[in-house]
């Protein structure tokens, strides 16, 4: 898979695309990434590629014809390429947008800097837009290095060939259980009994219910999506009465603590 990406700030992608698993995957030919910089593609001596907004108000906006030419230029080689604009009024991205875009063969993602890019940019070329998140940042170059690093993990050989597993849990829409490593003793901090049982039914359905409780506890809204079996949904009985009684707990030590505080006056 190739990816072209069109920015002013080509230095920021270095090290994400040259470290670690990415930085394997470009050696080993999997996916191609070419950093394009607009600057280079201006039309006048001093290379602007930014401009007062028509109307007024603060920031500058980028000009249309650096980023068309740009774009025309990467399309000359492949007509086929899809357009993807990064911005916070873009669809929200997420897991099934990855697995999509992973089947295209040449993406073409283009990062606005200041108030964003002249609206006949988006018009004419940009096929898609994409948020990565209800956040601001000074651009879109870490929302392309989100969206490329999503994608990337999804297509074949650039993880490990034992991870197409690790895709499962997120397609079941269930957050992860709970991992452990060495030391079982950290200063005092143990490892779960179950995990060191052997007991690979037992080890399993401590995962699941665990991975339950986390979703239950911190993204109930994928619960609603999940496909949940009949053991799932005991699991999750058991889940509600165990935080009630933890928090029956709680609410008892702090009473406690209340009773041995002396509130002044
Ligand atoms: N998910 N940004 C785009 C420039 C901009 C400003 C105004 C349109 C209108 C972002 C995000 C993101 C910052 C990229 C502003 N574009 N991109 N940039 N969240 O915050 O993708």
């Amino acid at each position: 898979m190739r990816f072209d990406i069109l920015t002013l700030f080509p230095g920021m992608f270095s090290s994400p695309f040259g470290e670690s698993i990415l930085g394997r995957a470009i050696e080993k030919g999997l996916i191609q990434i070419r950093i394009i910089n607009i600057r280079d593609f201006a039309l006048d001596k001093h290379q602007v590629v930014d401009d007062a907004p028509y109307g007024g108000g603060q920031g500058m906006v980028m000009k249309v014809e650096p980023i068309a030419r740009a774009i025309e230029q990467v399309k000359s080689g492949d007509a086929s390429a899809r357009v993807i604009y990064l911005t916070p009024q873009g669809r929200p991205f997420d897991q099934e947008r990855a697995r999509e875009l992973a089947s295209y063969p040449r993406l073409i993602l283009l990062c606005g800097r200041y108030e964003g890019v002249d609206e006949r940019v988006r018009d004419r070329f940009v096929d898609e837009e994409i948020s990565i998140g209800d956040y601001v940042l000074t651009g879109g170059e870490l929302a392309a290095m989100v969206v490329i690093d999503a994608i990337s993990r999804l297509l074949p050989g650039v993880l490990g060939s034992d991870r197409s597993a690790v895709e499962d849990s997120f397609f079941n829409s269930l957050l992860e259980y709970p991992q452990y490593t060495r030391p079982f003793d950290f200063k005092g901090s143990l490892v779960p009994e179950v995990l060191i049982s052997g007991n690979h039914q037992s080890i399993a359905q401590w995962r699941r219910k665990e991975a339950l409780r986390r979703t239950w506890l911190q993204r109930p809204d994928l619960l609603e999506k999940a496909r949940l079996s009949p053991e799932d949904r005991r699991f999750l009985g058991e889940i509600k009465k165990e935080n009630c009684k933890s928090q029956m707990a709680d609410r008892e030590l702090e009473n406690h603590r209340a009773e041995k505080t002396e509130i002044p006056n």
